[in-house]
């Protein structure tokens, strides 16, 4: 695919495949990422292509709770990493929190290049100007964020094969889990464990959308930084109530307000 010019109207939607089909072959992916990805294209579509107002107060809800949390984690996978490494970097640096890839067709081959890509992106980030609004140093805060994954040393209760791998320092003994595109069966576990879970699913009625505890209906690229903008400016406190189907419903009546007009 050649350069795609700013002033497309799907700039961001051909930027997504450009970043997956070169991490396809820089071998970061599932064969079946694409296949996902097209998924949730669809689902976009029906979104327009936008952060609706649901989505939008998902993602404040989510900075609440991981500004709060005693020990956050953003755990990535394959699509997260080709999409999002660097904003998700950034949200990392700013909670001071790890990020675990943690992925479900695990092979060797594809730890090590996810995990070569994201400590390249960690310092490219690091000699960046911090966001605005945030204050300490920039390049240390990067540099400090930890990435888990390469060494497992422990499993996920009540799931089976390698996806069950998992840090101690990270997922496992996290208490709020940051995990966008997560598989249904790993929310279900997570959950029982009595971990809060953030999920970004564009698909509202997938399972890990209606299980978890928060979920964002948009797409990853398009929320990532309004999430680091929360991260870096929400200041409340306390913890708003949240029903996660009331706003899982809100987001799909987007989906159907469209499929009407
Ligand atoms: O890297 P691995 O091995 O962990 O594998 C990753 C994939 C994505 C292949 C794996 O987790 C998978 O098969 O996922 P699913 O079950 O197809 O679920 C992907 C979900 O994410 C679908 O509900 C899509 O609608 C949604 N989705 C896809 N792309 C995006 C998305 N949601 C938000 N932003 C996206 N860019």
């Amino acid at each position: 695919m050649g350069e795609v010019p700013l002033s497309h109207p799907r700039y961001n939607s051909l930027m997504g495949r450009k970043l997956l089909t070169e991490a396809a072959a820089d071998g970061m992916l599932a064969d079946s990422a694409l296949i996902a990805h097209g998924r949730g294209e669809a689902y976009d579509y029906l979104l327009g292509e936008a952060t609706c107002e649901s989505a939008r107060t998902a993602i404040t809800q989510s900075a609440i709770l991981m500004k709060q949390a005693k020990r956050c984690v953003i755990s990535v996978n394959g699509n997260a990493v080709a999409l999002a490494a660097a904003d998700l970097i950034r949200c990392a640096a700013v909670l001071q929190c790890p990020i675990e890839i943690n992925i479900y067709y695990r092979t060797p081959e594809r730890m090590t290049a996810l995990n070569s890509r994201l400590k390249k992106v960690r310092i490219e980030v690091s000699n960046e100007e911090a966001p605005t609004g945030w204050k300490g140093n920039w390049q240390t805060a990067v540099s400090d964020v930890v990435i888990l994954g390469m060494n497992p040393d422990s499993r996920i209760p009540n799931l089976e094969g390698p996806r069950a791998n998992c840090c101690a320092d990270g997922i496992l003994n996290a208490d709020v889990i940051f995990v966008p595109l997560e598989d249904g069966d790993r929310c279900e576990a997570l959950m029982e464990m009595g971990k809060k879970m953030i999920v970004v699913d564009l698909n509202p009625l997938s399972r890990t959308a209606r299980r978890a505890t928060v979920t964002i209906v948009d797409e990853l690229m398009r929320m990532a930084p309004i999430l680091l903008f929360d991260l870096v400016n929400e200041v409340s406190n306390e913890t708003p109530k949240w029903d996660n189907r009331a706003n899982l419903d809100n987001s799909l009546a987007v989906m159907l307000r469209r499929l009407d007009e």
